[in-house]
């Protein structure tokens, strides 16, 4: 079963996690040569250490670590490719139970769900974390709990179609985003999380382009979300000046016609708004719907 899965580790200067990480996922069963490194030109020697352990490193081309798991995406030859930090912080002995959950509920994505040892975190992290999963959900009517986890397993069969148009730590909302958008089943694991090896990545600054990404890849992946958000942005100061103005004509009898039209004029533009978000929602169903179609009828073509 696990020879289904290529171990992903994208690393910068991780020196004091990498031989950790390398001979956990070993441990569990994973061959050597299905481990790729995919290094972003660590100075502190990570790339030999992991060759030394017998893993595949390659070098990466661009920067930033979407690029990395990107390449390691496009190098493995499984069906399935599991992308973990290479700083010590996530258990290889989860990796089956990922594997498990993908397997038998077919998820494009199993998210590793960071539950025990949450306090190895970092107080700002967690509530940047919390933050982008409460944006996120919102967008994308959804209700997960660690979109930005640095263990996940991938169905890479279900990930064609993917833009990867992202940089740096968004890759993980970016991936979410996707499998969201595209009607693909997204599952979550629970996993545990460990104190960080070596120095860390990842800056304040780094949270505040993932906020912005995630908007970014809402309105991509679910513009349904945007375009009702706008509707009752419109709707509800609509109605409420409407009441106004017909409480004030029916009781006393007093006439506003400027509020009177404007009420007429935003509420309108927000119904408006609503049924085109209605439209875009019964768009988004069908375009699921045609992909799933033409999957199993590509499936039935290459089996027959
Ligand atoms: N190849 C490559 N890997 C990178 C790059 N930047 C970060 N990484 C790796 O990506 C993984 C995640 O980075 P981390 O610094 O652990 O970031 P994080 O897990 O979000 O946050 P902390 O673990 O709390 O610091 C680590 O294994 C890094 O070494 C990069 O530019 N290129
Ligand atoms: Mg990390």
């Amino acid at each position: 079963m696990l020879d289904e899965v290529t171990v992903i580790i994208p690393t910068k200067n991780e020196r004091e996690g990498i031989s950790r990480v390398i001979e956990e996922v070993k441990g569990v069963g994973i061959k050597p040569n299905r481990i790729i490194v995919v290094d972003g030109n660590s100075k502190d020697g990570t790339p030999e250490l992991a060759k030394e352990l017998g893993a595949k490193v390659i070098q990466q081309k661009g920067d930033g670590k979407a690029d990395a798991v990107k390449q390691g995406l496009e190098e493995a030859d499984t069906k399935y490719a599991l992308v973990m930090d290479g700083d010590g912080t996530y258990p290889a002995k989860h990796i089956p139970e990922l594997l498990e959950k993908a397997r038998k509920e077919e998820c494009g994505l199993v998210l590793g769900v960071r539950r025990e040892g949450r306090e190895n975190i970092g107080i700002l992290n967690r509530f940047g974390n919390w933050i982008l999963n409460r944006i996120f959900n919102f967008y994308f009517g959804v209700g997960l709990n660690d979109i930005l986890t640095g263990m996940y397993l991938i169905d890479r069969e279900k990930l064609k179609g993917s833009l990867f148009e992202m940089k740096g730590f968004s890759i993980e909302a970016e991936l979410v985003s996707y499998f969201t958008g595209v009607g693909e089943k997204v599952c979550e694991v629970p996993i545990e999380y460990r104190s960080r090896l070596g120095e860390k990545k990842l800056k304040v600054w780094h949270g505040i382009l993932i906020g912005r990404d995630i908007i970014r890849l809402a309105w991509r992946y679910s513009p349904v979300s945007f375009i009702f958000f706008l509707s009752s942005v419109l709707l509800i100061p609509g109605i409420l000046i409407g009441a106004y103005v017909a409480y004030y004509y029916f009781l006393y009898d007093i006439n506003y016609y400027v509020k009177g039209i404007a009420a007429i004029t935003i509420t309108s533009s927000g119904f408006i708004a609503f049924l085109l978000g209605i439209l875009s929602l019964y768009l988004k169903r069908m375009e699921i719907r045609l992909k799933k179609m033409i999957e199993s009828l590509s499936r039935e073509m290459r089996e027959s």
